[in-house]
């Protein structure tokens, strides 16, 4: 990333399990669900949720307080050793519940002030909330970034909730697109790293998520992630997508492999829920339920 010396990335990422591959052998993250609220409806979005906003079969997460998430950070932050990362990401956007992010952010910066800090959203209200993200020291973000090109916008999102109204169509996924890559530029400028996730959404994004990496690594996104759709109608409620199918995984692998030409690209992600406790692959969240957690006083 342009304004970061090696070193600082370096110091930034060696105990961050999503952005080094090396670290997600040694440390954990964990995730509150305080995010209920979605400003924006993605056609693939079940609300099964997670960072990489993502859809995936699976209980619907335990919505939290900002006190009960605080309380529960704690708690599993003394009881997992290798627990180095607290991130918002979901079950909706982050950034379309700012009081409720912000509020957890700023008290285990008091709390826990060796945890590091994550985010992931859509991206719309990024750009607001740049200052708050930087004055809460958080330190990586993730934006889910599926097109450049409002035609493909189109198909992937069908409305935004932007202004105090609901824009659809191509205006919307031109408004969402244009927030997105400002946010991206301004959270490089202030030198917090980011990463970008992408779903792959076969026959409408697959081709043109080359154009994406190269564009995002052009402005200084530091790791691109390119997921799979995950398609299983038979759980989720695919608005746009009815009958859309997800990548296979050499599909998956080819497109990884043609954007790492140009791109750092993330190979590890485990597309978890927004309530996810543990090492990446491992889901926790059971024993560390807000029920179980009062338990432990
Ligand atoms: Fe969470 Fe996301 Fe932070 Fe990681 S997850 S907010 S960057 S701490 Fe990681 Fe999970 Fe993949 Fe996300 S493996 S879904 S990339
Ligand atoms: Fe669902 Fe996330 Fe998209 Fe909102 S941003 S509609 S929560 S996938």
């Amino acid at each position: 990333q342009m304004n970061l010396l090696a070193a600082d990335i370096q110091k930034k990422v060696q105990d961050h399990p999503c952005y080094s591959e090396q670290a997600h052998h040694h440390y954990a993250r964990m995730h509150v669900a305080v995010a209920p609220a979605c400003n924006i409806q993605c056609n693939y979005c079940n609300r099964k949720y997670d960072c990489s906003n993502e859809s995936r079969p699976g209980v619907v997460s335990e919505v939290l307080t900002p006190a009960q998430a605080v309380k529960k950070t704690l708690a599993v932050a003394a009881a997992i050793p290798q627990m180095s990362v607290l991130g918002i990401a979901g079950p909706g956007d982050a950034l379309a519940n700012p009081a409720r992010t912000f509020s957890v952010f700023r008290e285990l910066q008091q709390r826990a002030p060796d945890l590091k800090l994550c985010l992931s959203t859509n991206g719309l209200m990024l750009p607001e909330y740049v200052e708050q993200i930087a004055a809460a020291n958080v330190d990586h973000v993730t934006i889910t970034i599926n097109c450049l090109d409002p035609d493909i916008g189109a198909r992937i999102y069908p409305w935004i909730f932007w202004d105090h109204r609901r824009i659809r169509g191509r205006e919307a996924a031109e408004i969402l697109i244009a927030q997105q890559q400002k946010g991206l530029e301004m959270l490089v400028a202030r030198g917090i790293l980011v990463k970008v996730n992408s779903v792959m959404i076969p026959g409408i994004n697959d081709e043109h998520l080359k154009e994406v990496s190269r564009v995002v690594r052009a402005k200084g996104a530091f790791l691109h992630n390119v997921m799979p759709l995950i398609s299983d109608p038979a759980h989720g409620t695919f608005f746009g997508l009815a009958g859309q199918r997800g990548p296979s995984s050499e599909e998956l692998q080819a497109l990884q492999d043609a954007c790492a030409g140009d791109m750092n690209m993330m190979r590890h992600c485990r597309q978890c829920r927004a309530d996810a406790v543990g090492m990446l692959g491992e889901d926790r969240g059971d024993e560390f339920s807000m029920e179980k957690v009062e338990a432990m006083e």
